[in-house]
């Protein structure tokens, strides 16, 4: 869906790599960014992996570090540029990571979230993740949440996501409009939906000044406010002044930017995403420094299927530290476009049931997965890219940021 956001606009397509291992006698899933530079290094990995055995993802991590060597390229990872710095090697390991732990539990006859530690949760609650947006993609007909372009439309979204999936937590996508209307949202959601924890993410494009205004007129109303300004240095500054947690998925992306951040406590709460923080277990890594320094975990939340949605849901299972609802963007596919079998994630409540099965509890529909693949080799993009497409309907849009 046409969901609006810092760099622009999404486009009619997200693009997803399916990632399958095989075994003598099974096989596991994993799933990634879909862009074509990101395929190219997972098919390169892929290309020294066999024979390996699945639990010994040491090796498994070191082939895909092998496989890069002289490879400085960076994004790739299919988030419109807003991520860069993210380490290259954790993100081609993560998809093979998950496919093994998928393997690993079918051997054992167990959940992945119990190879992992065991579960803490049965049910991993997701946030109402809100976006301004068109109405539908242009020349197309109205989608159903249909238009959002102010703080009524936003509501109405609310109300509608929110019927519909039992969600208990929102999270509205900012860096659209001046900050002054995200501000004046946020307040009609709290006005609207007094009890629920709410989260405003800009994506960095305010400056510190702004950014603190904001977090003055938010004050007590947002549980935290995410990436408002842009760097490590200028979330310290901003956390200096706000009463609220700052919390990232740009400023802090890799373990190397752990140091700088903690030293400075410019943030408050890691986003953490397995896709680019080296799969399940870095994750778990993650959430033990995080423990360490006091600093709260919450998931970030890129376009994904139902692989990624299982792997999320069995990690946030198995991380007792997970202080607050996941990101999530599954409501803006349409509900029959995924790769999986269908009933194996249950919506309950504003969370997925945690899966009993073993591995991930999910199967891969390969007549879906033939017909999803299809649409990728049609549609012809090979590379997300919501500022070009925005500029075919807005030629002067610039992603320029900070830019309030
Ligand atoms: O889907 O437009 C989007 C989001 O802005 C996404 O690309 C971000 O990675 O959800 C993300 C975020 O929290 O920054
Ligand atoms: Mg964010």
């Amino acid at each position: 869906m046409p969901l609006l956001n810092s760099v622009g606009v999404h486009e009619p397509f997200a693009l997803r790599s399916i990632m399958e291992i095989v075994t003598d006698d099974s096989y596991g899933l994993g799933e990634s960014y879909g862009d074509s530079a990101h395929l190219k290094r997972l098919k390169d990995a892929a290309h020294d992996m066999e024979g390996v055995s699945v639990y010994n993802t040491n090796l498994i991590y070191k082939i895909c570090e092998n496989s890069l060597e002289g490879d400085n390229a960076t994004g790739g990872d299919g988030m419109a540029g807003m991520v860069t710095t993210a380490s290259v090697t954790d993100k081609v390991f993560s998809p093979f990571e998950v496919a093994c732990l998928d393997i690993q539990g079918k051997i054992a006859g167990l959940p992945v979230c119990e190879i992992l530690g065991g579960r803490v949760r049965d049910n991993v609650q997701y946030s109402a993740y809100l976006f301004y947006k068109w109405g539908s993609h242009p020349g197309q007909p109205e989608d159903i949440y249909g238009e959002a372009l102010d703080s009524t439309g936003i509501v109405r979204q609310a109300q509608k996501i929110i019927t519909k999936y039992g969600f208990k937590a929102i999270k509205l996508k900012g860096g659209v409009f001046p900050p002054a209307e995200e501000v004046k949202a946020v307040k009609a959601l709290h006005t609207a939906f007094p009890e629920m924890p709410l989260r405003l993410d800009p994506n960095a494009a305010w400056t510190v000044e702004t950014s603190k205004w904001v977090a003055s007129q938010l004050e007590g109303i947002v549980e935290y406010l995410e990436d408002p300004a842009p760097e490590i240095e200028g979330m310290a500054a901003v956390a200096k002044q706000a009463s609220m947690p700052l919390a990232t998925n740009m400023a802090v992306v890799a373990f190397s930017h752990l140091p700088p951040s903690v030293a400075q406590d410019a943030v408050q709460v890691i986003l953490s995403d397995h896709h680019f923080w080296g799969g399940l277990r870095k994750s778990q890594t993650l959430a033990a420094i995080c423990s360490t320094w006091k600093m709260g975990l919450s998931m970030h939340s890129n376009s994904h299927l139902g692989i990624s949605l299982a792997a999320m849901t069995h990690l946030a299972a198995a991380t007792p530290n997970l202080d607050y609802a996941c990101d999530t963007h599954w409501p803006w596919k349409r509900d029959e476009e995924d790769v999986i079998v269908e009933g194996a994630l249950k919506w309950r409540d504003g969370g997925v049931a945690v899966p009993t099965a073993p591995g991930l509890g999910i199967e891969i529909d390969r007549e879906k997965l033939e017909r999803l693949h299809q649409q990728y080799l049609e549609c012809g993009m090979t590379k997300r890219d919501d500022t070009t497409y925005m500029r075919n309907f807005r030629p002067e849009f610039s992603p320029h940021i900070p830019r309030w």
